[in-house]
C-alpha cells in the first residue's frame, strides 16, 4: 500500500508521522472518511465541503486548495490501483513541541490513506443491528462541537466500548436534553407510519453526508421526511429503523434497550433506500481511472 503523506507517497512500513504531531499529541485534527465505488470516489466535493469547515472551526489552515486535495485523492487511489474502497483524509496540526498551543505547529500535514473498510459484520446487513443507548453523552455543542469531525473521537470511543459492555455493535448517543443525537460513526433514522424521521441536526450530529444522500433518495422515492427532535419512545415505537455513514452504509437496525422494532426484521422502506442508494453510487463521484 502507498499512503501519501505532504506530497510524498510511502510504503505502509515508511508512512510514518512525528511523534511531536498535535494530532497524536492532542487529538488536534480534522478527518474525513470517503468510499470509492466503481471507479468513482463518492460525494468528494461534499466531503472536502466538510473537511474545510471543520478545519476553519479549529483555526487549522490545510495547505492545499480543494482542486488540490481532490488530485492527491485520485492519485492516492490510482497508487493502489483501487476503483473500490475507502480513504481515510487526514489534516493534523503537523509538528510541533510539547505544549498545546497549535502556534507550535508552523506546518499542518495532510495525510491520504486508501485502503478497505469493513464496519460491521456482513451478516448484520440482513438480520438487522441490536443497539443500545448509553450513558455517555455526546459533546455539548459549546465544547468541541459534534459538526466538527475531529481527530478526538474520545467522547464515540467511550460510548463505543459501553456498546461493547453491553455485547452490541453499536451506541446510541442521547445529547445533554436526552434527545437522541446519533451512534458513534453513523446517524440514526427511524420509519414511523410511512414518514422518514432523522433527528435534526441542531440535536448534535455529524451533518452526516450519507445521511443527506438518504434524505434525498427518500424524496425521490416520495417517503416523507422530516428532522425533528426525536427522543428514545420515538425510536422505540418506530416500524423501521437504520443507521447511515460511509463506512456502515445503511445498516438495519431490529432492537434498541431490548425493545424490538417494527417486526424485528429489515423493513420494506429501508430495503428500498439500500437500493436507492446503491443505485447512486455507480452514478455519482469523482472518476478515478479514466
Ligand atoms: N456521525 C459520526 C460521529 C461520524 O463519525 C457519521 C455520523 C456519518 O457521516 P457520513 O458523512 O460518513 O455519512 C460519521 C462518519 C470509521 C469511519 O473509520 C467513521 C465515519 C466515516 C467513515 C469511517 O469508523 N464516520
Amino acid at each position: 500500500m502507498k499512503v501519501y503523506i505532504d506530497g510524498q507517497y510511502f510504503d505502509e512500513a515508511d508512512a510514518k508521522i512525528s511523534v511531536f504531531d498535535h494530532g497524536l499529541l492532542y487529538g488536534d485534527g480534522v478527518f474525513e472518511g470517503i468510499r470509492m465505488y466503481h471507479n468513482r470516489i463518492f460525494k468528494l466535493s461534499e466531503h472536502l465541503e466538510r473537511l474545510f469547515y471543520s478545519a476553519k472551526a479549529i483555526l487549522l489552515d490545510i495547505p492545499l486548495s480543494v482542486d488540490e486535495l481532490t488530485n492527491a485523492c485520485v492519485e492516492t487511489c490510482r497508487a493502489n490501483g483501487l476503483r473500490d474502497g475507502y480513504i481515510r483524509l487526514i489534516v493534523t496540526r503537523g509538528r510541533g513541541t510539547l505544549g498545546l498551543d497549535p502556534r507550535r505547529c508552523p506546518k499542518p500535514s495532510v495525510i491520504i490513506i486508501a485502503s478497505t473498510i469493513q464496519l460491521y459484520p456482513p451478516a448484520i446487513y440482513e438480520t438487522g443491528l441490536s443497539i443500545v443507548t448509553v450513558p455517555t453523552t455526546r459533546n455539548l455543542p459549546n465544547s468541541v462541537n459534534p459538526a466538527i469531525k475531529s481527530l478526538n473521537y474520545l467522547n464515540n470511543i467511550l460510548a463505543r466500548i459501553e456498546a461493547n459492555n453491553a455485547g452490541v455493535e453499536e451506541a446510541i448517543l442521547l445529547n445533554s436534553d436526552g434527545f437522541v443525537a446519533e451512534c458513534t460513526a453513523d446517524n440514526v433514522f427511524v420509519i414511523h407510519k410511512g414518514r422518514l424521521m432523522t433527528p435534526s441536526l441542531s440535536a448534535g450530529a455529524l451533518h452526516g453526508i450519507t445521511r443527506n444522500t438518504v434524505l434525498e433518495c427518500a424524496a425521490a422515492l416520495g417517503v416523507p421526511t422530516s428532522e425533528p427532535l426525536l427522543s428514545r419512545y420515538e425510536v422505540y415505537i418506530s416500524d423501521e429503523m437504520f443507521l447511515t455513514g460511509t463506512a456502515a452504509e445503511i445498516v438495519p437496525v431490529v432492537k434498541v434497550d431490548g425493545r424490538t422494532i417494527g417486526n424485528g426484521k429489515p423493513g420494506p422502506i429501508t430495503q428500498q433506500l439500500i437500493e436507492a442508494f446503491r443505485a447512486r453510487t455507480r452514478l455519482d463521484g469523482q472518476v478515478i481511472f479514466p
